[in-house]
C-alpha cells in the first residue's frame, strides 16, 4: 500500500526535518536529491517515494527498490565545512537510526560496518550517501536509506542474501510508524553529531555492530583485499583492523565480508 505521508507529517517529533517530499516513482531518491536541475538544498528535507526504477547501492550497483514494498527516501543535509571530515559518519547515523527503529519492534538486527543492518546475515536495510561539492565546499549531503519492509519474497539473484521485516516477523508492517521512527532517531544523532559528539555515535554503533574483535576481510578501493581483525571505529568513522601481518590499518571505505568462523549464522 501506498505510503501515507499526511500520517508521517503528522506525527513526526522532530526538530530536523523540514519538509517530506513524496513520490510515487523515481529513478533513484539519491539522484533527484542531488540533481542540480532540482537545487533541492535544504537542510531536513527528505525526498521519499513508493518505487524506484533505477534504486542506486555504492560503486554503482543497483538497488531493488519495488513498489510500495519498502522505505525508499533520501535525507538532504547541509552540515557546514566544520563537518568536512566527519561526513562519513552520517552513513552510520542512517544505519543506526533504522536499526534502532527495527530493534524497537523485536527484531534483533545488527549493524555491519559501514551501511548494512543484517538480519541472520540477510540484509534488511542499506544506505549510501552521496556529497555534492561546489569547488572545495561541501553543497549538501544525501543520506539515501533503503529499507526492505513489506517484500514476501526476493528474485532468485537476492533470496539467499535479502530478508524484509514483513518475512522476519510474519506480519505486514507499518511503514508510517516505521518511517516516523526513522526520522526521530536520525534527528537525535544528527543533533550530536551537530554538537560534536561524535564519540557516543561512534560508541552507540559498536555495542550494535556484530563484528568488533572478529576476522574479516575488507576490499578496499585500492581494489586489494586485507585480511585482519576489528578492532576499532575511529571518530570519523573508520573501520580499524590489526592486520594478519601484525599491522593497523584503517578504512574509510569497503565492503566487509565475515569470516564464516566468526558468525552465529
Ligand atoms: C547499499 O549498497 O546497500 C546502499 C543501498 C541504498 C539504497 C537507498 S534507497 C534510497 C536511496 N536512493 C538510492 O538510489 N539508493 C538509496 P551496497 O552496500 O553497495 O549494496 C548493494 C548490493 O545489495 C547489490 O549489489 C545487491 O547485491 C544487494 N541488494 C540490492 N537490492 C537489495 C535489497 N532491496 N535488499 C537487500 N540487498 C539488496
Amino acid at each position: 500500500m501506498k505510503l501515507d505521508i499526511e500520517v508521517v507529517r503528522d506525527n513526526l517529533d522532530n526538530s530536523l526535518i523540514t519538509e517530506l517530499k513524496y513520490f510515487d516513482s523515481v529513478t533513484s531518491t539519491n539522484e533527484l536529491a542531488l540533481d542540480k536541475e532540482y537545487n533541492l538544498v535544504k537542510e531536513g528535507m527528505v525526498i521519499i517515494a513508493g518505487e524506484q526504477t533505477k534504486g542506486r547501492g555504492r560503486l554503482k550497483r543497483n538497488w531493488s527498490s519495488p513498489q510500495y514494498q519498502g522505505l525508499w527516501m533520501s535525507i538532504i543535509l547541509l552540515p557546514g565545512q566544520e563537518y568536512k571530515d566527519k561526513l562519513s559518519l552520517l552513513t552510520l547515523i542512517g544505519a543506526l537510526s533504522v536499526h534502532e527503529a527495527i530493534k524497537k519492534s523485536g527484531i534483533n538486527s545488527t549493524l555491519k560496518w559501514p551501511n548494512d543492518i543484517l538480519y541472520e546475515n540477510k540484509k534488511v536495510c542499506g544506505v549510501l550517501s552521496q556529497f555534492k561539492s561546489i569547488g572545495d565546499k561541501i553543497n549538501r549531503v544525501v543520506v539515501g536509506i533503503g529499507v526492505n519492509v513489506n517484500q514476501k519474497e526476493f528474485d532468485d539473484k537476492l533470496k539467499e542474501s535479502s530478508v524484509s521485516l514483513r518475512m522476519i516477523k510474519n506480519e505486514k508492517i507499518n511503514k508510517e510508524k516505521l518511517l516516523i521512527e526513522i526520522l526521530d532517531n536520525f534527528s537525535i544523532y544528527y543533533s550530536l553529531f551537530k554538537n560534536h559528539q561524535f564519540n557516543k555515535i561512534i560508541e552507540k554503533w559498536k555495542s550494535e555492530m556484530d563484528m568488533l574483535n572478529k576476522n574479516i576481510t575488507i576490499n578496499s578501493l585500492d581494489g586489494k583485499n586485507y585480511r585482519g581483525k576489528v578492532i576499532d571505529i575511529t571518530q570519523s568513522g573508520e573501520l580499524k583492523l590489526k592486520l594478519d601481518s601484525g599491522k593497523n590499518k584503517t578504512f574509510i571505505a569497503g565492503d566487509v565480508s565475515i569470516d564464516k568462523k566468526s558468525l552465529k549464522y
